[in-house]
């Protein structure tokens, strides 16, 4: 079987669930033909992306694909690109608070992912739910995992992606758009099957 590290955040900004890691708990072990592999990432910058990084060598992972939330998002959205940047308003778990620090010195500003992130979306789509594309994954803690994977990985056959979800019901208190943890599960089914054609 092919081996796929997933990944989910810890909760953060003052919320108390993070939807990715309860859907990506909630996946079962095998999804067409990848063995799942699950971990929470701490939401603290480097720490988050050494934890995977390390993870991914050890599993010797053919694919690692993190997910994430997007509060506000109304989509379930593959990301496009990361780039080489930390930087956000929001501190992360540990109080850290950035404004424009590189993740990476001589390295490209930006990368691109290297799932197929159009037909994930497509197959999100398909199965009914909202699947959008977005052009990157932010400048915080989500951001800093995916552009590390990517770096880390840019000469080697690991593919690896990122997909941002957005709140459940209950953390949708100002009206903001939510998707119950089934639909998000079945989204990430349905994007994991279709890396596996
Ligand atoms: N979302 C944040 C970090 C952890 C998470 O789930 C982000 O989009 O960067």
């Amino acid at each position: 079987m092919k081996k796929l590290l997933i990944t989910g955040f810890e909760p953060f900004g003052g919320e108390t669930v993070n939807p990715s890691w309860l859907a990506v708990s909630s996946l079962p072990d095998t999804v067409g033909s990848f063995r799942l592999y699950k971990l929470q990432l701490p939401t603290v910058y480097r720490e988050a992306s050494e934890a995977v990084i390390a993870a991914a060598e050890q599993t010797k992972a053919d694919v690692v694909l993190c997910i994430g939330q997007a509060g506000g998002r109304s989509a379930v959205t593959p990301e496009y690109a990361a780039l080489n940047v930390r930087a956000a308003k929001l501190a992360d778990n540990k109080g850290v608070c950035l404004a424009g620090e590189r993740i990476a010195p001589d390295a490209p500003d930006g990368l691109f992912a290297t799932v197929p992130v159009r037909k994930m979306t497509d197959a999100i789509r398909s199965v009914g739910l909202p699947g959008d594309i977005s052009y990157h994954a932010g400048t915080f803690v989500c951001n800093d995992v995916l552009y590390s994977l990517l770096f880390h990985f840019r000469n080697s056959a690991v593919k690896v992606g990122f997909i941002h979800v957005p709140f459940l019901p209950e953390q949708a208190t100002n009206g903001q758009p939510s998707l119950t943890l089934l639909e998000i599960a079945a989204a990430l089914e349905a994007a994991i099957l279709s890396m596996d054609e």
